[in-house]
């Protein structure tokens, strides 16, 4: 049994099927597992997810955590994972950039996987046990854990944007989600603004006390009155391992000289890194490269755009449909700007080797993050923290996360496309001293504001939290 559980959709493996057949996993690289992998090493820790793929139950242990896969079949993912999670709920919580569907069959699916990773959490937990619920996917389980589960703490995490009750209340199901949420002792956001949209929505649909409670306290913002017990409302801005990134990439300075080399020695290295999503702005900086290359003030001849992007949700056809305007468009700026030699655009789809991609960032000498909307962007983090040299500029949307801390860096509104033109060309253009200065700032943000920050603060407050509620609950007897 464990004393502290994550639960979360995906699990920290891979799956790997070798040439002769047999089956191997590798652990994930995801941010996740990075910001979790202390405090699981330092407690009996257990993972409860999917696989990633249909109907796989193994369970491997790596690095002494206790994997407890969650099976889906073929169904379940086409309408938990793809249609609830990913056609519902994504788009509408990054402000309805594509048309949410609502479908009461996925709802139901929804409910009954929320059940089974429920159940799941509460077989691996031991006696008074942490318990931290991550993201989107997963906004019933804590309270259908708290109904097995009294004894446990628990907290919850959101990963992307909580949108306001403009756009939450559309959905059909709004009660339902809000009171999941409600099971946990604390419930995190990255911004007091999805903090905030939360206790609107916990006191107009449920008619709940919520009280905001800003003053002074980073972590703290709000508390919600349910029945006997207090639910705590805070907001952690996730980041990077930055000491551990800004290690790795002083061992690839070379790799990233070679990087330069092999792509023709150009003036300018411009880069972007994203899962293939359309919240991510590709086709953003794509516009904006074209229209710089147009007017004659990026010359195609010495400036190059290698743009890494990882497939994702490709069976949705929203998906579908940006990577076929992406691919479009770097036709296009080839086809029209470049040579037959020298592409100005290189644009790959598969996932990039993590040492190889701080290579990329230490090339690169403007990093473009242009989402319409994101929760976080831990990209612009890794960039920033990888430019221990100071080199480099980063570009970054205003509707990330992301800007909120780093406001040295290059600010975009992505939705205006003559000030996205205008801030690269100053980014690429702007004098030495001021580019250094803002990486110095960039660089000194995330060191002193890292994952293992982020995990400890939100531990922390979730401890306060639920003793809290367990004092109330032995007073009372229960
Ligand atoms: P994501 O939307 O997946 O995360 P992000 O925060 O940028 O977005 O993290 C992506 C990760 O994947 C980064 O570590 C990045 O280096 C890596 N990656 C991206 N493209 C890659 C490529 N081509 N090859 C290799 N690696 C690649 C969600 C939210 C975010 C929030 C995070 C964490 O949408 O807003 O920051 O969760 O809370």
């Amino acid at each position: 049994m464990a004393d502290f559980v994550v639960v979360a959709n995906r699990l920290p493996v891979d799956k790997r099927v070798e040439p002769d057949g047999s089956t191997t996993w590798k652990r994930a690289p995801g941010g996740l597992v990075t910001a979790l992998t202390p405090t699981l090493a330092s407690h009996s820790g257990a993972w409860v997810g999917w696989s990633g793929a249909p109907d796989s139950s193994d369970n491997p242990q790596i690095d002494g955590i206790d994997i407890r896969s969650v099976p889906l079949s073929s169904d379940e993912i086409a309408d938990y994972y793809e249609g609830f999670a990913n056609s519902t709920l994504w788009p509408l919580y990054h402000d309805l950039l594509v048309e949410p569907v609502f479908d009461h069959d996925w709802w139901t699916t929804y409910v009954d996987v929320n059940k089974r990773f429920a159940q799941a959490a509460a077989e691996a937990a031991d006696t008074g046990a942490t318990v931290w619920v991550h993201d989107y996917q997963l906004q019933l389980v804590p309270a259908l854990l708290r109904e097995l589960r009294p004894d446990l703490r628990i907290g919850f995490f959101l990963h992307i944007p909580f949108p306001s009750y403009e756009l939450f209340a559309r959905l059909p199901w709004r009660a339902e989600l809000l009171r999941g949420l409600l099971g946990a002792d604390l419930i995190g956001f990255h911004l007091p603004g999805g903090a905030e949209n939360f206790l609107t929505l916990v006191r107009r649909v449920l008619r709940l006390e919520a009280s905001c409670d800003p003053v002074g306290v980073r972590d703290g913002l709000g508390t919600i009155r349910d029945g006997a017990r207090t639910v705590r409302v805070g907001s952690f801005p996730i980041s990077v391992d930055a000491a551990a990134v800004a290690e790795q990439a002083s061992a690839m300075t070379e790799r990233a000289a070679e990087i330069r080399a092999e792509l023709g020695d150009p003036t300018t290295i411009l880069l972007g890194v994203d899962r293939l999503d359309y919240t991510k702005g590709i086709d953003v900086r794509l516009n904006a490269l074209d229209a710089l290359f147009r007017d004659g003030r990026l010359d195609p001849a010495s400036t190059v755009l290698v743009q890494l992007a990882s497939p994702s949700r490709e069976n949705v056809d929203s998906y579908i449909k940006v990577r076929n305007r992406i691919e479009q468009s770097v036709a296009h700026i080839n086809g029209t700007h470049g040579t037959v030699m020298n592409p100005p655009v290189r644009y790959l789809l598969k996932p990039v080797p993590r040492d190889e991609l701080l290579a990329y960032f230490l090339a690169a000498d403007v990093m473009l993050v242009t989402p319409l909307r994101d929760g976080m962007n831990l990209v612009a983090k890794e960039y920033a923290a990888c430019r221990a040299d100071l080199g480099g500029a980063l570009v970054l949307s205003e509707f990330t996360g992301a800007a909120t801390e780093m406001d040295r860096a290059y600010l975009v509104n992505p939705y205006d496309p003559q000030s996205v033109q205008d801030v690269v060309a100053r980014a690429v253009t702007d004098d030495p001293e001021s580019r250094r200065a803002r990486m110095s700032a960039l660089h000194q943000q995330v060191l002193d504001f890292d994952v293992d920050l982020w995990s400890r603060s939100f531990l922390q407050c979730l401890s306060g939290a639920a003793a809290a509620n367990e004092a109330v609950d032995n007073e009372a007897g229960r």
